[in-house]
């Protein structure tokens, strides 16, 4: 193609990308303190799901339902890490990580969520935590990766406003009991998915379908009991502990698809709203939902004829506890869309079109095993910029999970390569040519693990592991 014939096919069709897809790398180095490490999540990788006076979760429950899991596995045994943490902590050591996201499985250390404490659960993490500081290997918690303990899911879980009181009780004994040894804490792991999958479209536990209504509601009650964790933390830690506390969001990028078309742009800003936003804004500014989603979602459930708005408001009090409550932001990213202003389409009430915003994804792109995740460099630097920008870039991000998977479960990792390298590139980018305060990145994930709906066919590890062997053998290639 001549320059006249490619400067004609990309005027008629409008496109003029607004990044480039290979770029060239920096060389340079991540600041000092940077730190490194790999993140897990509780039911991912335990395994002992009824040992030792653990409750059930709603991921044991989940599992057993035929048809949710791809391959009809589920997280019983996973990589058997509450035997085999030790070895967990080998692998870390060996590739030099100087910190671990692991999750505590709630109904592990209170097995009906709320009340008495199960002594032999607390002892589990206790144990992780005193091998990983032998490693000079630094924790970071999260409190909540997504295993609700199934007592509480029988009073309506997330969707009744108690919750949140379940959530503090709980947050009281994760502090009190390893709070002197972790500095590091974050409350709800991707709490957008609970939402849109556990109270959407049912993909994930506890597998309920209300995406215009149960999604906003669900969410509504995580804000609040993250806000109550949070607030928990500063009256009766934070002065004898001296840790921090935050949230891990996840976000696509809103790539506009016309980078200088201001509409465009506008359905980015809607999309990042929307998807990080939706919780960024009350808890990182003011202790409200954001302006386009109060407009457009109030305004759609009028349509609908609905009496009151799909999204629920939060009371003066609830607002002034919410603002501002955290230390750091926790960003989980893989992926990036292309966006632009769709037209209106209201006829049934759901999240995915309140937003007003089509998006898709570039043939061209490299993929990866999951059919969501395409290789967009160029969008974390992106969505690092955007949450800089639209929070006052003020707190320290730590990118909490960045990976990539893949199918053959193969050691030689080429692609894998490739995507680290060109996502870390953009992370050094984003710090030394547009000064974004990221403090830490953690890699998803140590290794191959239960991949929720996709069970074990979907592999992101940095380690390979044989499910099939009840050794659970490593390999460490
Ligand atoms: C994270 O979620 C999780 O925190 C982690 O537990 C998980 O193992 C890891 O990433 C890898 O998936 O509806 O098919 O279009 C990642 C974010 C967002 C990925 C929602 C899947 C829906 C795909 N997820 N997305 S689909």
């Amino acid at each position: 193609m001549n320059l006249v014939s490619l400067l004609l096919t990309l005027g008629l069709t409008g496109v003029c990308l607004g990044y480039v897809y290979e770029e060239d790398l920096l060389y340079d180095s991540f600041p000092e303190g940077f730190l490194w490490g790999t993140a897990t999540a509780a039911y991912q990788i335990e395994g002992g799901w009824n040992e030792d006076g653990k409750g059930e979760s709603i991921w044991d429950v989940f599992t057993r339902i035929e048809g949710n899991i791809i391959d009809g596995s589920s997280g019983e045994v996973a990589c058997d890490s509450y035997h085999k943490y030790k070895e967990d902590v080998a692998l870390m050591k060996s590739m030099n990580m100087t910190s671990y996201r692991f999750s505590v499985s709630w109904s592990r250390i209170i097995p009906r969520g709320v009340g008495t404490v199960n002594q032999a659960g607390v002892q589990y993490y206790k144990n992780l935590i005193s091998e990983l500081k032998s490693a000079g290997i630094i924790p970071a918690i999260t409190l909540y990766h997504w295993d609700l303990p199934q007592a509480l899911q029988l009073q309506g879980g997330w969707l009744n406003s108690s919750v949140a009181d379940w959530f503090e009780d709980y947050a009281r004994v994760v502090f009190a009991e390893f709070g002197n040894d972790v500095k590091l804490f974050i409350t709800l792991n991707e709490p957008k998915e609970t939402s849109i999958q556990g109270h959407g479209t049912g993909t994930m536990a506890p597998g309920f379908k209300g995406i215009g209504d149960l999604t906003y509601i669900a969410a509504h009650n995580q804000i609040r009991a993250h806000a109550r964790a949070y607030r928990l933390y500063q009256a009766e830690f934070a002065a004898s502990q001296g840790g921090k506390v935050g949230i891990t969001l996840n976000t696509n990028w809103g790539e506009p698809e016309e980078p200088n078309n201001p509409a465009h742009q506008e359905a980015s800003d809607t999309f990042m709203q929307f998807n990080f936003g939706w919780y960024g804004h009350a808890i990182f500014k003011d202790g409200k939902y954001p302006e386009v989603m109060r407009r457009n979602i109030d305004r759609n459930s009028q349509l609908q004829g609905l009496n009151i708005s799909r999204l629920p408001e939060f009371t003066p009090e609830e607002s002034a506890m919410i603002a501002g409550s955290t230390d750091f932001i926790g960003l989980n990213f893989y992926t990036s869309n292309i966006v632009y202003p769709g037209e209106e389409d209201i006829s049934t009430p759901s999240y995915f079109t309140d937003d007003g915003v089509k998006d898709y994804q570039d043939s061209t792109w490299y993929g990866a095993g999951s059919v969501w995740l395409k290789v967009t460099p160029w969008g974390i630097r992106s969505a690092l910029n955007w949450i800089t920008e639209e929070y006052g870039g003020t707190k320290d991000i730590y990118i909490t999970e960045n990976g990539f998977s893949d199918l053959q479960g193969n050691v030689d990792d080429l692609m894998r390569l490739y995507y680290y390298k060109h996502y870390l590139n953009q992370v050094l980018k984003a710090i030394k040519e547009d000064e974004v305060k990221v403090a830490g990145y953690y890699a998803w994930s140590l290794m191959d693990n239960f991949e929720w709906a996709m069970g074990y066919t979907e592999k992101f590890g940095l380690h390979s592991v044989d499910f099939t062997s009840p050794n659970r053998y490593l390999f460490t290639q």
